[in-house]
């Protein structure tokens, strides 16, 4: 046998290997944590200072990525114990917060039941909590292809939507000069991907697999900010049923008020004056 065959095929089994051990490894984590139906210590109205007896801390703030998360705890009826993180004091940089975020910033999630296991990166939540705790596929499907196409989605959020709409917002409401091919580069690129979401939803009710999914959350709560970089979605009919579609939804609701009460009045701009496109 040539030698290049040889290697392929270790590399091959070891692949397998490895697959198989990752596996494991959740399936061991999933069987010794207990059920979630008895620890109804805590949800998301209750702030405490403690962690209540909840199984599940999420560090978050009222932004898109924050709301993530507490919109898929939501839609799981998970019992969590919230922590808001203070931006004006810079809370997120502190070491203690560094510790569970190294990138010093919002969201973070530490799963009790697995030995204080943190997370982070919005995304990498959502995955967790779906892998972990959504045993029925509500929300994370369990055939391989559909998981594909919802990974595509959160991968276009994460990678596309969250950072252009992201820079966009801060060169129209933070910048401390106003830069016009910033702002309109970052703008063009946001409504490129808004089309494409548009296009997409044209035959479709949900962005993958057929079933509302953690990718319609991930992109959702981006979308639901189109009015902080003065757009609308009346270009994009689509887009704009689908997110209707999804404000409908009582978890999506009861998510958005996670850390704070009137984030749909805010983010639709109802008490907000820097939401207007330059
Ligand atoms: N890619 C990260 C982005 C996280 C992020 O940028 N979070 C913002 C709020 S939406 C934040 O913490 N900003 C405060 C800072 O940058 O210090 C994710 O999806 O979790």
């Amino acid at each position: 046998m040539p030698k290049g065959d040889e290697v392929r095929i270790l590399l091959s089994i070891l692949t397998s290997r490895a697959i198989v051990n990752y596996r494991y490894a959740f399936q061991v984590l999933q069987e010794t944590r207990s059920p979630y139906s008895t620890t109804k210590a805590c949800n998301s109205s209750m702030m405490a200072s403690s962690t209540d007896g909840a199984q599940l801390t999420l560090y978050t703030g009222p932004t898109p990525n924050g709301w993530k998360p507490s919109i898929m705890l939501e839609e799981l009826g998970l019992p969590y114990h919230v922590r808001r993180l203070d931006f004006s004091s810079k809370e997120q940089k502190e070491e203690w917060f560094l510790k569970i975020n190294p990138n010093g910033r919002i969201p973070a999630l530490v799963d009790h039941t697995a030995g204080d296991l943190k997370i982070f990166e919005s995304g990498a939540i959502l995955w967790y909590l779906g892998e972990m705790y959504d045993p029925e596929g509500t929300l994370w499907p369990k055939e391989g292809k559909k998981r594909t196409e919802v990974m595509s989605w959160l991968m276009f959020q994460m990678g596309g939507l969250g950072p252009m709409q992201g820079q966009a917002s801060y060169f129209l409401n933070s910048a401390p000069e106003q830069i016009e091919y910033a702002k309109n580069r970052y703008l063009n690129e946001t409504d490129r991907l808004y089309q494409v979401l548009d296009d997409h939803l044209k035959e479709r009710q949900w962005l993958a697999a057929g079933q509302y999914t953690l990718a319609d959350i991930a992109n959702f709560t981006w979308v639901f900010c189109h009015s902080r970089i003065g757009k609308t979605l009346d270009d994009n009919p689509h887009l704009k049923a689908w997110y209707e579609r999804m404000l409908a939804r009582p978890a999506v609701q009861k998510g958005l008020d996670v850390p704070t009460e009137n984030a749909i009045k805010k983010a639709l701009g109802l008490s907000d004056n820097a939401n207007k496109r330059a």
